[in-house]
């Protein structure tokens, strides 16, 4: 059932706005991947986020704000599949049949439930996640998935599952490659350099938005926690903030790490600072825009017609994975 066509999916959470992580990390290569590969499939992986509490009528709306931001960064609906996971059942159905040669003990290692269950409370669906994010990639028999490194782990699962259910009922599916990029693939938090930069940091000063305003980037990578040196220089061990802002600004000047540190080893963190804040800003600048000019009915429109076609496409996968397992037919 292997096939020639080289096929992309990923998927991101509406739990709050996006972030400056979120768009190093995955969304860019999202984009570009467009122009890469045969078939691009993208979704808003609302039956994710309902892993942790949340209220409804703002996660009603999380779920339309994230499907816009997809659109303003680049993802273009003529040429990509978008939709909400929710709206295609054959996620979850698929999910159910991979969970039944998952081993409870490889789901307990995820430090991604661990973390998360510290903070939000065990529940089975947090447990399954990684089983539904396979599902997710495996519905749509996709060849590469960009993510950031915080899905490694989630990753590996799925190509376990792979081997597994190809060995025991034919080869289905392909096996899924992780795709990071080679700068940004974790962006950290800008008040602990030392933790990734995430939604559900209570400080929102550990992060950028991509619906900021340029005095709201300038204000939080003026205040990002660096060290008490003076010397801008690349070192992840001693001085991890910097780091992160040089990653940051490498990313979005396109500049190497080596140069932005020869112009910028001397002559004080303030400057650096500067100059990383209106880089992301030019960076941020036309995406806001964007976001501010879509509508919201055109959007709900093209997420409906995305659901009708990955419904479609899903189900096609299924009518061979259920004749695989034993579930054609009465
Ligand atoms: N800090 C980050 N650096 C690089 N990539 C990141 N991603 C998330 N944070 C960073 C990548 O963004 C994609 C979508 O993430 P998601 O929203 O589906 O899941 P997440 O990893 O749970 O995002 P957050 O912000 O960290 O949310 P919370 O706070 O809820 O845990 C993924 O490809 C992810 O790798």
């Amino acid at each position: 059932m292997t096939t020639e066509v080289k096929r992309v999916f990923s998927g991101i959470q509406p739990t709050g706005e996006l972030h400056l992580g979120n768009y190093v990390g995955a969304l860019s290569n999202w984009v570009k991947m467009q122009d890469e590969y045969d078939e691009t499939i993208y979704c808003v992986v609302d039956l994710h986020a309902m892993t942790v509490p949340y209220d409804v009528e703002e996660f009603h709306a999380a779920r339309l704000q994230t499907a816009k931001l997809l659109l303003a960064v680049g993802i273009d609906p003529d040429r990509s599949l978008l939709y909400y996971q929710s709206q295609v059942p054959q996620h979850a159905e698929l999910a159910w049949i991979l969970g039944t040669i998952t081993g409870i003990g490889q789901l307990e290692r995820m430090t991604q439930y661990k973390e998360k269950a510290d903070k939000a409370g065990q529940n089975l669906g947090l447990f399954s996640y990684p089983v539904l994010m396979a599902a997710d990639i495996l519905v749509h028999r996709a060849h590469a998935v960009p993510v950031g490194d915080d899905q490694t782990q989630h990753l590996e699962l799925t190509r376990d599952l792979v081997e597994r259910f190809n060995h025991r009922f034919g080869e289905i599916f392909p096996l899924p490659e992780r795709i990071t990029p080679e700068i940004g693939a974790r962006v950290m938090s800008l008040q602990d350099p030392t933790s990734k930069m995430s939604k559900s940091d209570p400080n929102p000063n550990s992060r950028i938005l991509l619906v900021d305003d340029p005095d709201v980037i300038r204000k939080r990578i003026k205040s990002a926690v660096t060290d008490s040196e003076t010397t801008v220089a690349y070192d992840w061990d001693r001085k991890p903030g910097i780091s992160n802002l040089l990653e940051i600004f490498s990313f979005f000047s396109g500049r190497k790490i080596d140069d932005l540190v020869d112009e910028y080893a001397e002559g004080g963190y303030g400057r650096f600072k500067e100059a990383v804040a209106e880089a992301v800003i030019d960076g941020l600048t036309p995406i806001r825009t964007r976001y501010k000019q879509l509508d919201d009915a055109e959007v709900a429109h093209i997420m409906e017609r995305g659901a009708l076609d990955a419904r479609a496409r899903a189900e096609r996968s299924m009518v061979e994975i259920r004749k695989a397992v034993g579930l054609a037919g009465y």
